[in-house]
């Protein structure tokens, strides 16, 4: 199945080339970078690739404008060509490419989501957090997860996942209105309770490999706030 991944980035410099090759091994996988005005060049390590303008494309975006924002655009950009997949991972070297097939095992298995967990059957598949992050998320998830009615669901914040085409066509994308960790949440919401069929696979989750986190203490409280908006406001 053709695919494409969209990896949004924000001064990624010093990951960007190795995720890329990593990512490169797959043959029906194409990329599709959306770029906030990164300050550090990630932009133009993108487009110096050979695989630039066939298996690697980019979108430059006038400044940070969110993590939701970036994949919604990349999602639309690749719904007017003829992917039928589309998947989602961070561009630090968090998440691992290898991971890819396992993904797409299950959708072939018959998924229309399959969502990367770090906390399946009760283990924790982090490296390098401290407590304090470790908590965070993990209260994060139990938070969503009790209000939203997704305890099925170990991980709903986690952004290792992939979507066939046909989900976008039940939801309508310009009105996701969250960005980072709540678009997660509210994107596994909004599906589920479309009647998409949605599981998980196990990954394990390594902090980043260069560069800093762009998530602020802001896009946390927004992701606090939008799980009730998500429970009692729009369907
Ligand atoms: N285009 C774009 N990418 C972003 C933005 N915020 C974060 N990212 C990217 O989203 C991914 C996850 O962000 P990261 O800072 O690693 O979040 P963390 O893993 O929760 O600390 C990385 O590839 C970032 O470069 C943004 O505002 N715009
Ligand atoms: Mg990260």
């Amino acid at each position: 199945m053709k695919s494409l991944l969209v990896l949004p980035t924000y001064n990624e410099a010093e990951n960007i080339e190795k995720v890329m090759q990593k990512l490169l091994v797959y043959d029906n996988l194409d990329i599709l970078v959306v770029d906030d005005s990164s300050t550090d060049g990630t932009a133009e390590i993108v487009k110096n690739l050979p695989e630039f303008g066939k298996k690697v494309f980019i979108i430059e975006r006038p400044g940070k404008l969110g993590l939701g924002t970036a994949y919604i655009t990349g999602f639309k950009w690749g719904l007017e060509k003829d992917y039928e997949l589309f998947f989602e991972m961070d561009a630090d070297l968090s998440h691992d490419p290898q991971d890819i097939p396992r993904f797409i095992e299950k959708i072939n298995e018959g998924y229309d989501v399959v969502v990367g967990s770090r906390y399946m059957n009760n283990t924790i598949s982090v490296v390098g957090w401290d407590f304090k992050r470790l908590l965070i998320s993990k209260f994060g998830n139990w938070y969503a997860t009790t209000i939203l009615g997704l305890r099925q669901f170990s991980d709903v914040t986690s952004g290792f996942r992939v979507y066939r085409r046909s989900c976008f066509s039940k939801i309508d994308l310009d009105r996701i209105k969250s960005n980072g960790y709540a678009f997660q949440i509210e994107m596994v919401y909004k599906l589920y309770k479309k009647g998409c069929k949605i599981t998980e696979i196990p990954i394990i989750f390594y902090e980043r490999f260069g560069g800093s986190s762009k998530m602020s203490k802001k896009i946390a409280f927004e992701a606090f706030l939008m799980v009730w908006r998500l429970r009692f406001g729009e369907k």
